[in-house]
């Protein structure tokens, strides 16, 4: 008889020691990082891809007829291709790379939005969007007389598909919506938003940039039509991210920027575009930045997403149930269909204080309002402390964390 072979069994302690900056002390102890969600850590597969470009390859990219330039561009447009087929794009073409999401959005509310948006028009964002997802929509509303609308968030942290399917409308023309909440953890239903988007005859644009470090994610899938992420917060390089867009939408949108890469001719008296997606890259690109994109690519598939996401899954129930166990502690965001960043309220105890507590213990969050104001106004606080897991983040690393807490938790009660 036949049996499926057990899935390999994953081995955090390896994947930890490709992560030199975790083996160090920080305040006299094991520096304990859960701020992955800010910006996550480089594996020195990555580094050293950076280094080696650097040190054996690097010139300009796309103009040059000497050996090196050729080996740039050969290694850059190969960091195209790498991005194309992780994440399920049918071209190329549809890649542009960015210094990161908030680029990204800012590219589409710039270039789609400047000739596609009007008085009287709509764009549907929700309650729960970083503000990198909703100030390009706020500025394009003040320039074009737009609207900006807000889908609600419930209270357990999920959105509200009837408050969705309410505010759509033929007035709407963009939907806006984050993959996965950098607040909440929760993962959102995005292939269902975006066909009752199409439905209603608005273009879907999600933030993925809490998503690609942990999901694999399929744009054609989805069937969205625009994809925006950025490398930093999934093993590779700051300066550097992604905007996929369907190809004949890239076409039909004007420049974002001008400059060189980006043109056909120029002449005094004006210019031609290059074809996309070169039209949307004016000047020299982050070379390194993208091919340390690729190589985080390459390591994120070397372990396996679904493996990743497995053992993420089963780490973030745990903290979970033993977050739940601290009286007087306050999880945000649903115990199902979520990652693991996991932001809270503890006691009276001011975001920002208990940062400065766990830091004394090498332990690094991040406290705040992570750039989610309007998320903070809809549940009534001005700021939580997030611990944000990924896939080098231990269970002894939770244990951790929940001692400090009860720690911070006793010495609180005590002041009182
Ligand atoms: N969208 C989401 C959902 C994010 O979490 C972030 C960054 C951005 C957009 C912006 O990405 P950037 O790479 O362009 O800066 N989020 C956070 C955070 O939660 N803490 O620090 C940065």
């Amino acid at each position: 008889m036949e049996t499926t072979p057990a899935a390999p069994a994953y081995d955090v302690g390896a994947v930890r020691r490709d992560f030199p900056i975790l083996d160090q002390l920080v305040h006299g102890r094991p520096l304990v990082y859960l701020d992955s969600a800010a910006s996550a850590q480089r594996p020195r597969q990555v580094t050293e891809a950076i280094r080696r470009h650097y040190e054996t390859s690097h010139a300009n990219v796309h103009r040059g007829a000497h050996e090196l330039s050729l080996r740039a561009t050969e290694a850059y447009e190969g960091a195209r291709a790498s991005v194309a087929r992780h994440i399920g794009a049918s071209s190329e073409a549809e890649v542009v790379f960015v210094r990161g999401t908030t680029e990204a959005v800012n590219l589409v509310a710039g270039s789609w939005g400047a000739v596609n948006m009007g008085p009287g028009d709509e764009i549907l964002l929700t309650k729960m969007e970083h503000h990198s997802n909703i100030v390009p929509w706020q500025l394009l509303a003040e320039r074009t007389g737009a609207r900006l609308r807000f889908v609600d968030v419930s209270p357990d942290g999920q959105l509200v598909m009837a408050d969705y399917a309410r505010l759509l409308s033929e007035r709407t023309r963009l939907v806006g919506v984050t993959h996965v909440s950098n607040t909440l953890g929760v993962i959102n239903p995005v292939r269902e938003i975006t066909e009752l988007a199409h439905d209603a005859g608005a273009l879907c644009l999600i933030d993925g940039a809490q998503a690609t470090p942990h999901l694999q994610v399929d744009v054609a899938r989805i069937g969205c039509d625009f994809y925006a992420f950025s490398g930093h917060k999934m093993c590779g390089p700051t300066g550097i991210g992604v905007l996929w867009a369907r190809r004949e939408l890239l076409e039909a949108m004007p420049p974002y920027q001008g400059g060189g890469e980006m043109i056909s001719s120029v002449t005094l008296e004006g210019s031609t575009w290059a074809a996309v997606p070169q039209k949307f890259e004016a000047g020299t690109p982050n070379i390194a930045g993208a091919i340390g994109l690729a190589e985080a690519i390459r390591y994120l598939d070397g372990i396996g997403l679904d493996a990743l996401q497995r053992y993420e899954s089963e780490l973030a129930g745990y903290a979970l149930e033993r977050l739940g166990r601290i009286e007087g502690l306050r999880v945000y965001g649903p115990r199902s269909d979520r990652v693991g960043v996991l932001s809270f309220t503890y006691l009276d105890i001011h975001a920002h204080d208990l940062a400065t507590i766990l830091d004394q213990r090498g332990i690094a969050i991040r406290a705040g309002h992570h750039c989610n104001q309007p998320l903070m106004d809809h549940f009534g606080v001005d700021a939580t402390a997030r611990a944000s897991l990924y896939l080098y983040n231990t269970h002894e690393e939770v244990d951790a964390l929940c001692e400090a807490l009860d720690l911070a938790g006793e010495l609180f009660c005590r002041s009182l």
